[in-house]
């Protein structure tokens, strides 16, 4: 049943993306609001005109541990803002290998394959950061949250659009049990190798309303073709969503 959706989406997706040029890949669309924010680990208001996009996409073959976090995403005419509220009740910091510690990992590319992978742990300060990218995470009661900032000269942003991935590593006891991403975004998983797998972010979508629940208002033409790939995308997450 499972492949069915999700071949059944991607057969609508392709035929929404067909129409258009306006996509360059058959993949998950979000869209970032207008707005600058301050890296500090705080959530600013300019957050709260964002989509709330749920992390919450495993690898089939993951240890799920419940980790899960809700990201906001923003930018300007210069940076993009990422706001990541991550829920995990065992924050462990403790492996020697990096990416087994908890943390999360923001992906670009200037060039469509070239990776670029930064990585912001839950704990301290020592973060892995490419050149030009701010980050500060904070513990919280829930888990911990990670504020993040990207020149958007670190992307490959064209005509408004880029090609982008968030990751958490979900870590305990000194392993990571899984990977978590996206909703819908369910190749995240291989994001470290494959910059084919990242999901679309839309900077132009400010003035349109769209949710992951695959609703949008109808006011045009490019409205219209937002609400057909976000509910291809919609038929991908019903496909994907975490069990
Ligand atoms: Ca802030
Ligand atoms: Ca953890």
């Amino acid at each position: 049943m499972k492949k069915l959706l999700s071949l059944a989406a991607a057969a609508v997706l392709l035929t929404a993306v067909t129409a258009t040029s306006a996509f360059a890949a058959a993949d998950t669309v979000f869209y970032a609001a207008k707005g600058t924010a301050t890296i500090d680990g705080v959530k600013d208001a300019a957050y709260d005109a964002a989509t709330a996009i749920n992390l919450n996409t495993t690898d089939d073959l993951a240890t799920d541990d419940g980790t899960e976090g809700v990201a906001y995403i923003i930018a300007d005419d210069t940076n993009i803002y990422v706001f990541v509220s991550v829920t995990d009740s065992a924050v462990d910091s403790t492996s020697a290998t990096t990416y087994e510690r908890d943390s999360l990992e923001v992906f670009t590319t200037m060039d469509g394959t070239t990776i670029e992978q930064s990585r912001i742990f839950a704990e301290g300060d020592a973060h892995e950061l490419k050149d030009g990218l701010e980050a500060v995470s904070v513990k919280t009661d829930a888990g911990y949250d990670v504020e993040v900032k990207v020149p958007l000269a670190n992307t490959n942003v064209s005509d408004g659009k880029l090609a982008f991935c968030l990751q958490l590593n979900a870590a305990s006891e000194g392993k990571r049990n899984m990977t978590v991403h996206a909703e819908g975004n369910s190749d995240g998983y291989t994001a470290w190798t494959n910059a084919e797998s990242y999901f679309t972010l839309s900077l132009d979508g400010s003035d349109v309303t769209v949710d992951n629940a695959g609703t949008a208002p109808e006011t045009g033409a490019s409205a219209a073709l937002a609400l057909a790939v976000v509910s291809a995308a919609g038929a991908v997450i019903v496909a994907s969503k975490k069990k």
